[in-house]
């Protein structure tokens, strides 16, 4: 065999997903562990997703042991990446790859001593234009973990083991592994508990699971809930009010929000998780968007209260909050709900039925305060090999 016969390769697809529930804050810093449960939805991969090639290679002594190619450009191998990586080779026992060669199956082994010697080569890319300014580590990172664990052949050894990789390169990234509805369990469920816990034994219980709601229920809203994504103009005075990455954001809210610390004291994170569970389970869209509109505020709450404050939503994503809450008004009950992360754009979340009309509402906003609007819905697929 040479090396090229001998090099292997895994590709891999992952969706992003949105948070109803946020994590905003971590316990710690290096295994990512949230100060709080979450619970989110997973959007089309046919949409919106990252693809990932990676391939080993037998290396020179020279060579760099990881190299990166991101949307087509050579990229820094960071800390976190380093660390995924580090934790799937930690539990690689070999591989055995098969190829069929003149017609016959024939089966290479790899010892983990081989492996761990050979090149890593990572491409990724995403199919929405980053310039969108939808936030894609979500999608990559997941996409990352779930193609090396596959690559280094390695199998769970408990349930959720692979949201455990992917958590390590990015909080959010964890969810990204399943379709559906997500929960990522902080990993406890008091102080003392967090207090008697080591980092490695949190590590093991902050996983990701689809959340359980009957099968009819869970049709229901894969075939009837539509997202659409508001890409926001950002505005002339962007600059003035400067994005701060999450990773930083929700560390100076952790620091110095007091809200926040209230949010965490009464435990409203995993009390709308709960009563989100049950709108899902009930098919009740009108308390759905309730909690989800309330999460979102609260988010942006506490990025308020931080020092110094931090502002995501800009005035053109206001005007499409204050439109939201005007047609639900005017409906006398919630048609349509909306969810905004660490940045302007805005999730708005619509059942079938109403989606002409609501999208109609939003006719001068599309036209006028919207780059583009990404019409799209339910992933039922998470993270996927392809090949
Ligand atoms: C979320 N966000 O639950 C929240 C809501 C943004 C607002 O997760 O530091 O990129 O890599 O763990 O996952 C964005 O933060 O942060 C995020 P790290 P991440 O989706």
């Amino acid at each position: 065999l040479n090396n090229q016969d001998r090099s292997l390769e895994v590709i891999a697809t992952s969706p992003i997903n949105i948070a109803l529930v946020k994590y905003w804050g971590k316990v710690d810093e290096d295994y990512i562990i949230p100060w709080n449960s979450s619970l989110s939805i997973t959007i089309d991969q046919n949409d919106l997703c990252s693809k990932t090639r990676i391939r080993l290679v037998q290396a020179d002594e020279s060579d760099e042991q990881i190299e990166l190619i991101l949307n087509g450009k050579k990229d820094k191998v960071t800390k976190r990446i380093m660390n995924v990586v580090n934790a799937i080779r930690e539990r690689t026992e070999g591989v055995t790859i098969k190829q069929i060669r003149d017609g016959n199956q024939i089966e290479t082994h790899f010892e983990k001593e081989e492996l761990l010697k050979m090149k890593i080569m990572i491409e990724s890319e995403n199919n929405f234009a980053t310039a969108s300014g939808l936030a894609s580590s979500s999608s990559g990172l997941s996409c990352l973990s779930f193609a090396l664990a596959e690559l280094f052949g390695v199998k769970e050894s408990f349930e959720g083991e692979y949201s455990t990789f992917a958590r390590l390169g990015s909080g959010s990234a964890c969810r990204s592994l399943y379709g559906g509805f997500v929960q990522w369990h902080c990993g406890f469920s008091s102080r003392d508990q967090l207090d008697s816990l080591s980092k490695e034994e949190l590590s093991r219980k902050s996983i990701a699971k689809q959340i359980d709601i009957s099968s009819e229920s869970m049709n229901y809203w894969l075939d009837n809930l539509q997202i659409a994504i508001c890409c926001v103009k950002p505005e002339k005075d962007q600059g003035l009010t400067k994005e701060i990455p999450s990773t930083d954001g929700m560390k100076i809210t952790i620091d110095t929000s007091e809200l926040m610390r209230a949010r965490l004291d009464c435990n409203l994170p995993q009390k709308h998780i709960e009563q989100l569970t049950m709108t899902l389970e009930n098919r009740d869209f009108n308390s759905f968007a309730e909690i989800t509109i309330k999460e979102t505020n609260q988010l942006h709450a506490v990025c308020l209260d931080s020092y110094p404050p931090i502002f995501y939503i800009n005035e053109r994503t206001k005007k499409i909050i204050k439109q939201a809450l005007k047609i639900n008004k005017e409906k006398g009950k919630n048609i349509v709900a909306y969810s905004i992360d660490a940045g302007f754009h805005v999730f708005l979340f619509i059942m079938k039925e109403d989606k002409e009309f609501v999208l109609n509402e939003f006719k001068d906003l599309i036209e006028n305060d919207m780059d583009r609007l990404i019409q799209t819905r339910i992933g039922r697929e998470g993270v996927k090999i392809i090949k």
